[in-house]
């Protein structure tokens, strides 16, 4: 069984994460993670943060002589960051000015939430873990699970949809560049595909077995998604059944649909159709033209906390979004098909679908 943690603040040190579960023998090198960390931090609209920072993993335990050995796989990636904070985010209290606590709560954030929660009177004790520079941390995990996919032949890839309602290119970038004009920010659809899965993974049989749920909760997960769906997704509640359900054929040994409505899923199980998953991405909540608030410690009416931020932050959700798919992939591959080594799932995998 996969599963994973990840630790670490924005502007803390660096993002610390621990992979169980993989199997021994897979090829891994801190090059095939750091390129998908590279990937993460592209995209129009990013922020001044994407200029310090250049993510890269310095993988702590589980591999040897560029093969993992089954044991946990743990990276840290340092935050460049941290040089700038090392006073206003101390481990051991302030060593020269005391930090000034933020206190106006961001509508869209964590904050209010969080410090109510947390019983916090500084909304930094929880923006900071909060923020989505966490999932450069599952990102890595991702990469990792990529690799042990890409042994069985499946692909994971992303595309961005839409931001601001828009689909055109070069729209997109106007829009990107007036929100930042204007103080604004920008979300967006991305849509996340992954190819040549086998037919039956995840169950029937428990809600939390059924892939679709684990699929929804891992892109849930990731910060400032607020909408998700499977292959037709909304669209399957306005037609009849009829134009909805993909047709079975049978030819050379292998079932086929001509349509993927479903996104590759039925009853909580992969059908041997790519799977395709959709997810709507709020726009970022730190916006440069604060909207009203309320200070968390006067309860005065004020303008929300404004501190550096991206615009528009899909084109990296994509990245993440991927990363999600691959390491829930990877999970029900492992659970239906086990294993220790690579050997070992590979030769299970091999008798299954003889
Ligand atoms: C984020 C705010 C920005 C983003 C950050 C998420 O960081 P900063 O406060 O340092 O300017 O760049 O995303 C990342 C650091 C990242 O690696 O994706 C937030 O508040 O969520």
């Amino acid at each position: 069984m996969l599963r994973f943690l990840t630790a670490g603040e924005s502007h803390g040190k660096g993002l610390v994460s621990i992979l169980e579960g993989m199997v021994a023998d897979l090829p891994l090198s801190a090059d095939d993670i750091n390129y998908e960390l590279a990937r993460r931090q592209q995209g129009y609209g990013r922020g001044g943060r994407m200029q310090i920072e250049k993510d890269e993993v310095e993988i702590i335990s589980g591999v040897r002589f560029g093969k993992t050995l089954g044991s946990p796989i743990s990276f840290i990636i340092w935050n460049k960051d941290w040089d700038n904070w090392k006073e206003i985010m101390a481990v051991n209290g302030p060593t020269g000015q005391q930090a000034k606590p933020v206190t106006n709560l961001r509508p869209g954030h964590a904050d209010l939430a969080g410090t109510i929660k947390y019983n916090q009177k500084d909304i930094r004790n929880i923006l900071e873990r909060a923020s989505a520079r966490e999932t450069a941390a599952r990102v890595a995990i991702g990469a990792i699970a990529k690799q042990f996919l890409k042994e069985f032949k499946i692909g994971i890839k992303s595309r961005v949809l839409e931001i601001g309602g828009l689909t055109n290119e070069e729209e997109i970038k106007a829009a990107i560049d007036r929100a930042q004009d204007i103080g604004d920010s920008l979300g967006g659809v991305f849509e996340v595909k992954a190819v040549n899965v086998p037919i039956g993974l995840g169950s029937h049989v428990h809600y939390d077995l059924r892939l679709s749920s684990k699929l929804a909760a891992a892109i849930m997960s990731i910060p400032a998604i607020k909408g998700f769906e499977i292959g037709m997704g909304f669209g399957c509640a306005k037609l009849p059944g009829s134009k909805v359900h993909d047709e079975i054929f049978y030819s050379d040994g292998k079932y086929s649909h001509k349509t993927n409505n479903a996104g590759g899923i039925e009853g909580g199980m992969t059908n041997g159709e790519s799977v395709v998953v959709r997810a709507a991405m709020k726009p970022i909540a730190t916006i440069k033209k604060p909207l009203k608030s309320v200070d968390l410690l006067t309860k005065k009416t004020v303008e929300a906390h404004v501190e550096r931020a991206d615009v528009c932050a899909v084109p990296a959700a994509a990245v993440i979004g991927e990363a999600m798919v691959a390491y829930e992939i990877a999970s029900a591959l492992l659970q239906k098909f086990g294993g220790d080594s690579l050997g070992e799932t590979k030769s299970n995998y091999e008798v299954f679908y003889k």
